[in-house]
C-alpha cells in the first residue's frame, strides 16, 4: 500500500467488475487477490447480478455495436462482483494489470493474459478514465 507522501497524484477511485465468467469458474478468489497483493484498496465490493437496465447504462457507449447482445446476455448471466478499488493512479494500475481485451492476445501476467482465451467471457471491467470511474462509481455504487 502506498503511503500517503508517496503518492504522485491525488488518491483515485476505480470501478471493477469481476465478470459472471470469473464468478462461474471460482476466479473470483484469485482476481481480488492479485489487487489486494498488489496493494490496491477494496473499499466497497458487492455481489450482484446485473439487470438489462444497468447493463444499457453501462454500456452506453456499445448499446449500437453488433456485439453488445451476447455482451448484455453474458453480462447478465449471473452474478458479478463489484468493487471499488483506491489507490495511486489505480485507473491505470488495473488496466494494466488485466490486459488487452482479447484473452487471446493479452500478454501473460495480466489477468486476461494468463486465465482467459475470449474476447467477450474476459473475466473483469476496470474503469479506463477519470471520467468514465466518475460516471460507473455513481452508477453502481451511488452512496458511496
Ligand atoms: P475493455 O473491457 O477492455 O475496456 P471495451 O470497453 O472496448 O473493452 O469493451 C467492453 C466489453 O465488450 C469488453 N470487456 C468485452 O467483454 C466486450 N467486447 C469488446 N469488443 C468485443 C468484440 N469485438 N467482440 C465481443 N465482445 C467484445
Amino acid at each position: 500500500m502506498t503511503s500517503p507522501l508517496e503518492r504522485t497524484s491525488p488518491l483515485e477511485r476505480s470501478l471493477v467488475l469481476v465478470k459472471p465468467d470469473a464468478v462461474r469458474r471460482g476466479l473470483l478468489g484469485e482476481i481480488i487477490s492479485r489487487f489486494e497483493r498488489k496493494g490496491l484498496v477494496i473499499e466497497a465490493m458487492e455481489l450482484r447480478t446485473m439487470d438489462a437496465a444497468l447493463a444499457d447504462e453501462h454500456y452506453a457507449d456499445h448499446v449500437e455495436k453488433a456485439f453488445y447482445p451476447p455482451l448484455k446476455e453474458f453480462m447478465t448471466s449471473g452474478p458479478l462482483a463489484a468493487l471499488v478499488l483506491s489507490g495511486d493512479q489505480v485507473i491505470e494500475v488495473v488496466r494494466a494489470m488485466i490486459g488487452s481485451t482479447d484473452g487471446r492476445k493479452a500478454a501473460a501476467g495480466t489477468i486476461r493474459g494468463d486465465l482467459s482465451l475470449s474476447n467477450r467471457e474476459n473475466l473483469v471491467h476496470a474503469s479506463d478514465s477519470p471520467e468514465s470511474a466518475a460516471r460507473e462509481l455513481s452508477l453502481w455504487f451511488p452512496k458511496l
